[in-house]
């Protein structure tokens, strides 16, 4: 078995027992971005072949709140299934997850195939809706700690979403007011301009970066744009929200 496939399954394995592993750059600290992003494919087409499905994809790193948390100053992307969705309003089970974080985010809905240099105006056209979301991200390695080629591999730490309603696109959304509340209680306020200085960007840039890893976004795919605020941690008995002003609320609860 190559390095690649190595990587690939010990990844795998961590986020399907939920037990954190080290960091890949500690034993291979010259694992290059390339093959972390070939190792982040056949860790993901191993969940594809126990049954789950593609759903889309979601950009990583794109506003400075997240950079600053976690030390990591580039945006990554990385692939969404099924499994990881969960129901507006559902409940999801903390022991699935090592430790997990939650992100307030912006979805968008595709309705036309979108892939390599596009510009912003041909990106929003290939845009059927936009939605308040959230993303649950949960870092495969220990102490939620890694270089930019670890979370790569670890699929940018995805492990859920859940998405409000859709909204129609046309809405000004460059800059709307957003509140993640915990329990009623608000734990980060920010804007939508944190995503690159506008969610769009973020889109265009998937668009570039998926045509480079040789695939594409496609018409029905979930596009995740981007935390907007530093991720505060999730522990069982909370209830998590997302406002976009304009845009609607969108929340779950989290059990044991
Ligand atoms: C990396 C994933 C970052 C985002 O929206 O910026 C991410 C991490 O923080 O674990 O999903
Ligand atoms: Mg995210």
């Amino acid at each position: 078995m190559d390095k690649i496939e190595r990587y690939a399954e010990i990844l795998d394995s961590a986020a399907l027992h939920a037990r954190a592993t080290p960091q890949l750059t500690h034993t291979d600290p010259d694992l290059s971005v390339a093959d972390a992003y070939l190792v982040q494919k056949l860790s993901v087409d191993r969940r594809l072949s126990r049954g789950e499905r593609r759903i889309g994809v979601k950009m990583g790193l794109t506003s400075r709140a997240k950079m600053l948390q976690v030390g990591v100053d580039e945006v990554a992307w990385g692939r969404l299934t099924d499994a990881m969705l969960l129901e507006e309003g559902a409940s999801m089970s903390r022991a699935r997850f090592v430790h997990p974080r939650v992100e307030p985010e912006v979805a968008f809905l595709m309705k036309a195939p979108l892939s390599g240099k596009v510009t912003a105006m041909e990106a929003l056209a290939a845009v059927e809706a936009i939605a308040p979301a959230m993303e649950i991200i949960d870092s495969r390695y220990e102490n939620f700690k890694f270089a930019l080629s670890d979370v790569i591999a670890d699929n940018t730490s995805s492990s859920g979403l859940v998405i409000g309603q859709w909204n129609d696109p046309a809405k000004d959304f460059s800059n709307l007011g957003v509140i993640l509340e915990i329990d009623g209680h608000v734990i980060e306020v920010g804007s939508t301009a944190a995503i690159l200085g506008h969610p769009l960007r973020s889109l265009v840039a998937a668009a570039r970066l998926v045509a480079e890893g040789g695939e594409e976004i496609s018409a029905g795919d979930i596009v995740m744009a981007g935390g907007i605020t530093a991720a505060p941690n999730l522990a069982p008995g909370q209830t998590v929200r997302t406002t976009i002003q304009g845009l609607g609320s969108v929340m779950f609860q989290v059990e044991d």
